[in-house]
């Protein structure tokens, strides 16, 4: 039986967690002056050694992608954190941002000594204003304190950090939009490769890493490789944050081991809301397949998520109950990504308008069959075609809905869906 492992989340009951000095009374900011006594490269084969996978969806190997900064570029270094935290569902950085600002500060501080970088830049969601002045707030203690600044902790280590605030777009939580929109232009994806490691903020070798893989580093630092790896599974090592939301008891943040079950998760949030029972999940967010009540006891690592047909992705673990219309569900989606499409590639720009135009066809009982198999065609034009993932991941709950559920899809071509689940009418999901 899996159980909760409370690290970065650990303080979040106490009412001054963000602070300084809560964080430095559990032992905050000893990893850093650890990682100033060690050589860079050490901290960077420490990482490597802790199998550390990237918790913003794509699971790459962090210590990996700090490796693979050039060693002959002359350019400055950068280190960028992405906080655009926007995809439906994912709810973890921001949390994790308000409760423990200073887990995130002290892991760029040890971040940007490893990659040898002199300015970091954490680049959050425009619209979560109270998120934004907490860490500001952080980041102005640390200066304050001697942790930023020049000079660090007098180990001659020299680091300014700027917390940037986004205007709103989906988009610009890829990787290179963010990029873009960090230099003043509009976020759009541009062409990898080359990848940010060898050309990305101005055209220099920079490091894009989520918020919370920045935020585990200090604890590995702390406690080292084995520790982390003690922990999850063989190719998905350590912990993270497991984000319930919708139809369930106790929604939340919950931190486990990677390759915790649903059904361990559920146990520990009191199951499906009273009286009902499972119909569908997302195991990583609206861009992921969705799952049914026979994935119950996938464990939640990235290797058995894939094996099992969906990603693994921001574990945003979306529940939805046997009230669920599962076509209004899908439409709700395809209308964000529809609407946060940046409109750079025809597939994506074209093909979520018209899915979301025949989503609410069906939706209100005014399909065809042949609707269904419209569907399957565009999502066949969007996969693999899209210039960035934005395309390729809307194309995932529609494919994965009609593969389990293609009989509701079918019944919604000539009953609205609000007869089909009277219920939705009055509830949101
Ligand atoms: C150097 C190489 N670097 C890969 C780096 C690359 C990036 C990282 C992963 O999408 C997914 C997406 C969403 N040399 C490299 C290299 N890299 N090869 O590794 O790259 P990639 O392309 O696999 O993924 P990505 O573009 O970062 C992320 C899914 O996550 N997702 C998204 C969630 C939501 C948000 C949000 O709310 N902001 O991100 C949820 O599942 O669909 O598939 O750093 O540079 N040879
Ligand atoms: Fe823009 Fe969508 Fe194309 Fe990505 S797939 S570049 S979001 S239009």
């Amino acid at each position: 039986m899996t159980t909760l492992t409370p690290i970065l989340s650990k303080n979040w009951d106490r009412p001054d967690s963000f602070t300084l000095a809560a964080y430095r009374e559990d032992g905050g900011y000893q990893a850093l002056r650890t990682a100033l006594g060690m050589e860079p490269d050490a901290i960077v084969d420490l990482v490597k050694a802790s199998g550390l996978r990237g918790r913003g969806g794509a699971g790459f190997p962090t210590g990996m992608k700090w490796g693979f900064l050039p060693k002959d570029n002359p350019n400055p270094r950068y280190l960028v954190v992405n906080a655009d935290e926007s995809e439906p569902g994912t709810c973890k950085d921001m949390p994790l941002l308000l409760a423990n600002p200073h887990a995130l500060v002290e892991g760029i501080a040890i971040a940007s000594y490893a990659i040898k970088s002199r300015n970091a830049f954490v680049y959050v969601r425009g619209e979560v204003l109270h998120v934004i002045r907490r860490l500001r707030h952080a980041v102005a203690e640390a200066y304050e304190a001697g942790l930023l600044g020049t000079d660090i902790l007098g180990s001659g280590f020299d680091l300014d950090v700027v917390v940037h605030s986004g205007a709103g777009a989906y988009i610009c939580g890829e990787e290179t939009a963010l990029l873009d929109s960090l230099e003043g232009y509009r976020g759009q994806p541009r062409l990898k490769p080359p990848f940010p490691a060898v050309a990305g903020l101005y055209a220099s070798p920079t490091v894009v890493n989520n918020v919370e893989s920045i935020a585990s580093v200090p604890s590995i630092v702390a406690n080292g490789a084995d520790w982390f790896t003690s922990m999850g599974t063989e190719k998905s090592a350590g912990f993270g944050f497991f984000s319930l939301s919708g139809h369930v008891t106790r929604p939340g943040q919950y931190e486990a081991p990677l390759g915790v079950t649903l059904r361990e998760l559920l146990d520990m949030a009191g199951g499906v809301r009273n009286g009902h029972r499972l119909k569908f999940w997302t195991p990583g967010g609206s861009s992921t397949p969705i799952f049914t009540d026979a994935h119950l006891d996938t464990p939640l690592d990235f290797e058995s998520v894939g094996a099992a047909g969906s990603m693994l992705g921001t574990r945003a673990l979306q529940i939805f109950d046997e009230t669920t219309s599962v076509v209004r569900a899908v439409r709700g989606w395809i209308e964000f990504y529809a609407h946060e499409s940046c409109g750079k590639c025809t597939p994506c720009r074209e093909g979520n308008f018209w899915m979301a135009q025949v989503l609410r066809r069906i939706e209100a009982g005014k399909g065809t069959e042949e609707d269904v198999a419209k569907l399957l065609d565009i999502c066949d034009n969007l996969l693999g075609r899209s210039f960035c993932a934005l395309g390729d991941g809307a194309t995932s709950p529609v494919t994965s809905a009609i593969k389990y559920f293609r009989e509701e899809f079918i019944a919604g071509t000539h009953t609205p869906a609000w007869e089909l689940f009277p219920y939705q009418r009055t509830t949101r999901w």
